[in-house]
């Protein structure tokens, strides 16, 4: 069963449905190949700098190159796109928020073996979520076309349902191949893996994925982006980098500030750190209260 792709102009909608039933989809020419050249050139001194993995998992071939919100503006624009942003919210909806992830520039050389298939989400110390329950949704942007022959991303179509800690091997894969500027959306729970790269030449992906705010995130965006950058940027940026209440109580400042107000004191005087609905939260505290054998009923 090969990966589904769907057209630029798809709803959030077809694209958290196609994820529920394979666990990966294809979004066809998200942006154009120009976009993805720009992203290159901005990035190429952090590109070339970068030294290959240093095991096999990263990849001994393979440049991991990260950091992107501060090195690359128009990699703001990317993980802000609101295709992409349309589709985790369906799949990451039912927390309280979702955050920013990892930005990392793929570049898979030539000559690199295959990765070891795995869940993304074995990233949270190998915990086994409940089956159907969605932590991580990932993109890979295609910088270079992604072909079986220079290492397209090897995906386990359906295996989001699979039992936990599982092992594959090639065959039981299907490679995501898609054109420069597409973008393959994948869960935390899909089975996958770089691909062996049997071309000569690299395989470049923009890797930008989010998480449930109540997770850790994997880059660590606060020490990532210098304060002085951080301050540039949108407020709906600085928000899914983590500068927010990930719940109810989660990522507070000293007296249970909202951390926006350290970035970017000027808009806790605008009242903006009242932004996170903490509706749900409270009546679950209040559910959790009167729960309690000693609560008081009156
Ligand atoms: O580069 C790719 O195609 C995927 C890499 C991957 O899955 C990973 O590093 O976790
Ligand atoms: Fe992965």
């Amino acid at each position: 069963m090969s990966i589904k792709h769907l057209p630029a102009s798809t709803s959030a909608d077809d694209i958290n449905a196609a994820l529920g039933e394979d666990g990966a989809v294809i979004v066809d020419h998200v942006a154009t190949p120009e976009i993805m050249d720009q992203v290159a050139l901005e990035l190429r001194p952090f590109t070339d700098a970068t030294a290959f993995g240093p095991d096999d998992f990263s990849g001994r071939r393979t440049k991991r190159t990260g950091g992107l919100i501060a090195r690359s503006k128009t990699c703001r624009d990317l993980v802000m796109h609101p295709t992409v942003l349309g589709g985790v919210d369906k799949l990451l909806g039912h927390a309280t928020s979702f955050q920013l992830h990892l930005t990392q520039i793929i570049s898979i050389g030539a000559g690199e073996p295959a990765q070891t298939i795995h869940r993304d989400q074995w990233a949270f110390d190998f915990f086994s979520f409940p089956r159907g329950y969605e932590v991580q949704c990932n993109t890979i942007w295609a910088m270079t076309d992604f072909t079986a022959e220079n290492g397209a991303t090897r995906v386990v179509p359906g295996s989001h349902r699979y039992d936990d800690k599982l092992r594959f091997t090639e065959s039981d894969t299907e490679p995501a191949e898609m054109s420069k500027g597409s973008v393959l959306f994948y869960t935390g729970s899909i089975y996958h893996g770089g691909g062996a790269n049997r071309s000569n030449v690299t395989r470049s992906g923009i890797n930008i994925t989010y998480n449930v705010s109540w997770l850790r995130q994997e880059e660590n965006q606060y020490l990532s982006v210098p304060l002085e950058i951080a301050r540039t940027l949108p407020v709906e940026l600085l928000r899914l980098m983590g500068y927010r209440l990930g719940a109810y109580a989660l990522g507070y400042v000293d007296d249970l500030r909202d951390p926006i107000e350290v970035v970017r004191p000027d808009l806790a005087k605008n009242g903006f750190s009242a932004v996170l609905d903490t509706e749900k939260a409270k009546a679950q505290l209040g559910t959790t209260q009167s729960r309690r054998p000693n609560a008081r009923t009156e």
